[in-house]
């Protein structure tokens, strides 16, 4: 027998060549597909992280529902965390139609075998991070995202064509809170500048590593699950967050940011790798914190699985005995 590059039995010759015509042809692939081992493991790889990304994600901010300076701040707040848990639910049934069950993604998740985005594992100090969070993290979520609306795996494209346009809400909330604070105090001002300064650089480290240390993109590339590496997405993102701070007034912390005529694009420094492998390995400021109230929500949801499960078998105990023949 032979093996491919990923360690998997060959397929069929010609059900891989009619899989690999359909991504040169832009077509959608669907769960009822054929389609390669290391296809299936790579989207389910990347769609339950960002499934898992969105669940935690809700957690930063979600600290700051019950301390909302107003009620239009809280409803807007509420809305956008709701959102998320929504956002995480698409993902997980998408992952559902790859063959996998969402118990046991869930049981990867809250066990710490499977990852989620490094930026939530950073604390929202103060209110003014739940703006910076709408205007950089979801920013930065926007994207990644958008591209990913080409996706070649059908049920993903899909549901990011509505994730993100709930995601340009979230940037937008962000963006318009930041700039009535910094038309606010001296104090709102310095709030909204302490808090750019805290998320800058974790926002960047968003788009995963530099292409050169990224073992998954090219392969990813080539199926069209990515559309883009992770260093263009994160250039597009500086390029379109430079004008926006310029606006705001605030200065983004990185003394190397400049406009590069040259490349048309601005040049800006380095992250700090090292601090990103430390977060993604389990080592940042909240890792334990956001992993132990996921496992304890989780826990305290156990009556809710066990009422569904009881009310699914008893709605099929009666569909049984009233489609029994007389
Ligand atoms: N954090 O080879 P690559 C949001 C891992 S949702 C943690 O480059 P790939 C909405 C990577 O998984 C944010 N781990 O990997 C929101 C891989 O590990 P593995 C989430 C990271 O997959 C806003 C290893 O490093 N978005 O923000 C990170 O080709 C506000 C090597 O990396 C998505 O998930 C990281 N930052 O590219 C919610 C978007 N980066 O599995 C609430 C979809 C990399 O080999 C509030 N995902 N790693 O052990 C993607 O686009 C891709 O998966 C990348 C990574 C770009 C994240």
């Amino acid at each position: 027998m032979t093996t491919t590059a990923d360690g998997n039995a060959a397929a069929d010759p010609g059900l891989q060549r009619h899989f690999d015509r359909r991504i040169s042809a832009e077509q959608r692939i669907e769960p009822r597909d054929w389609m390669p081992d290391g296809y299936r493991a790579t989207l389910v790889r990347q769609i339950a992280q960002h499934a898992h990304s969105e669940i935690i994600g809700m957690q930063p901010e979600g600290d700051w529902l019950t301390r909302a300076p107003s009620l239009r701040r809280k409803a807007i707040l509420l809305a956008k965390v709701q959102d998320e848990a929504g956002h995480g639910l698409y993902l997980y049934a998408a992952t559902e139609t790859l063959g996998v069950d969402r118990a046991d993604l869930t049981g990867r998740l809250i066990s710490g075998r499977q990852k989620y985005s490094s930026i939530f594992n950073y604390p929202s100090r103060t209110f003014a991070d739940v703006g910076v969070i709408g205007w950089l993290v979801d920013g930065a979520a926007i994207c990644n995202q958008v591209p990913l609306c080409r996706s070649s795996y059908g049920p993903y494209a899909r549901a990011m064509v509505r994730i993100c346009k709930e995601e340009s809400f979230h940037q937008r909330q962000g963006y318009e809170l930041l700039l009535r604070m910094m038309a606010g105090t001296p104090e709102q001002r310095a709030m909204v500048q302490d808090a750019t300064d805290r998320w800058w650089w974790p926002a960047l480290m968003m788009f995963g590593p530099p292409d050169a240390e990224s073992p998954n993109t090219q392969r990813s590339m080539a199926w069209r699950i990515k559309r883009h590496t992770n260093d263009e997405l994160r250039q597009r993102f500086v390029d379109m967050t430079v004008p926006q701070a310029e606006k705001l007034g605030v200065t983004l912390p990185d003394p190397e940011l400049r406009w590069n005529p040259e490349r048309g694009h601005h040049d800006f420094g380095e992250p700090d790798w090292a601090e990103f492998r430390r977060v993604v390995s389990g080592q940042g400021p909240c890792n334990a914190e956001r992993l132990r109230r996921r496992r304890a929500a989780h826990e305290k949801g156990a009556w809710v699985r066990e009422a569904a499960a009881a009310y699914a078998a008893r709605r099929q105990a009666e569909r049984e005995r009233t489609e029994a023949p007389a």
